[in-house]
């Protein structure tokens, strides 16, 4: 961690205390011109410090970054967030992962953008992503588990996404299959994973997570095939990124341990419970295939298990669920 980093971080967990450069210096083990020019720094960044002769500094006001060093410094983690490489902008962070990784990029790496100039959905779809208001992040996992089980780790950050969702903002979350955060029944969020294997080896496994944060109404627009959302038009409240990100990167790895630890299961379980459609009728769209049936459940897999009228139980395995309006 940097000097900066580390002031930072000091200021922002004692909001409102003040902090002589004595103190800090003391504290953090550099000298006070460091801390003198770390403040300034911070300043420039948009940190709002007030400096007060006899009191020292104080923090009043943090810019809404997403910067690599200060989500590590807030980071507490086992194995997510172990590195995290932000952009300002960039194509999509999923592609900017899957770099890293084929360099070597270590597990529970982040990578987070400001803003994706080619922000990918699924089949080729695109994920609106303007700058400087929602989150958008990708994050390394070198599991080693078997080929067939990697689409479970989709539910992973189903389920992390979902509860800070709900934790944190106290929004009534749902996640609908097989890669989509609903709130309200419009989308806050959309996951895309993507894998490098051969022969039943992973290399890696690449979480792509996009969450609608402070995005406006005016910010999405008019060709979204479904109804969209934010945090901020379900609250009406600003959403700290930073905030956020470390709440929801923290809980993604408490579940990626347990994951690995105890299986599917658990996160399975927790899934099932937060899927508005379980016993509801849908419709299914597979591109050529259309099907309608009762959703059942998830199948170890992480195919969603449909009943169809007949009886019969069909693992679906890729597609658009809609819910059959009675
Ligand atoms: C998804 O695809 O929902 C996966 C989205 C994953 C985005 C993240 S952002 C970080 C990482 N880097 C990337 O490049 N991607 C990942 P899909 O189920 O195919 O949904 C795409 C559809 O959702 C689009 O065709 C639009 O109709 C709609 N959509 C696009 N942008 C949206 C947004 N910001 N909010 C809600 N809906 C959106």
């Amino acid at each position: 961690m940097t000097s900066r980093t580390k002031i930072q971080s000091l200021l922002r967990h004692h909001p409102g205390e003040y902090f002589s450069g004595e103190k800090i210096s003391h504290l953090l083990n550099i000298s006070r011109a460091a801390v003198w020019k770390q403040v300034k720094a911070l300043r420039e960044e948009g940190y709002d410090i007030e400096a007060k002769h006899s009191l020292g500094y104080r923090l009043l006001g943090v810019p809404d970054l997403l910067v690599g060093a200060e989500i590590e410094a807030e980071l507490n983690c086992r194995v997510i967030g172990s590195r995290v490489v932000s952009f300002a902008e960039t194509d999509s962070t999923n592609v900017q992962a899957r770099r890293l990784a084929e360099a070597g990029g270590t597990e529970g790496m982040v990578v987070i953008a400001d803003q994706q100039s080619a922000g990918r959905g699924r089949l080729g779809r695109q994920w609106e992503s303007p700058s400087g208001i929602n989150l958008y992040c990708s994050i390394v996992l070198r599991p080693q588990i078997p080929l067939q089980q990697a689409p479970q780790l989709t539910f992973l950050s189903a389920v992390a996404v979902v509860e800070t969702l709900q934790e944190v903002y106290q929004l009534p979350t749902e996640v609908k299959w097989p890669n989509d955060v609903m709130v309200n029944g419009a989308k806050i969020s959309g996951l895309l994973n993507e894998m490098s294997a051969e022969t039943e080896q992973i290399h890696f496994v690449i979480l792509g997570v996009g969450v609608n944060l402070n995005m406006t109404e005016s910010q999405f627009p008019d060709s979204l095939n479904y109804p969209a959302t934010s945090v901020l038009l379900e609250t009406g409240q600003p959403v700290d990124r930073l905030d956020f990100t470390c709440h929801f990167l923290q809980r993604l790895d408490l579940y990626y341990t347990e994951f690995l630890c105890e299986g599917f299961s658990p996160i399975r379980r927790r899934w099932e419970s937060y899927c508005g459609l379980i016993n509801a009728q849908v419709e299914v769209d597979q591109g050529i295939n259309r099907c309608c049936g009762t959703v059942v459940g998830l199948d170890l897999d992480g195919a969603l298990r449909l009943q169809l009228d007949s009886g019969k139980i069909e693992r679906i395995l890729a597609g658009d669920v809609r819910p059959i309006e009675k």
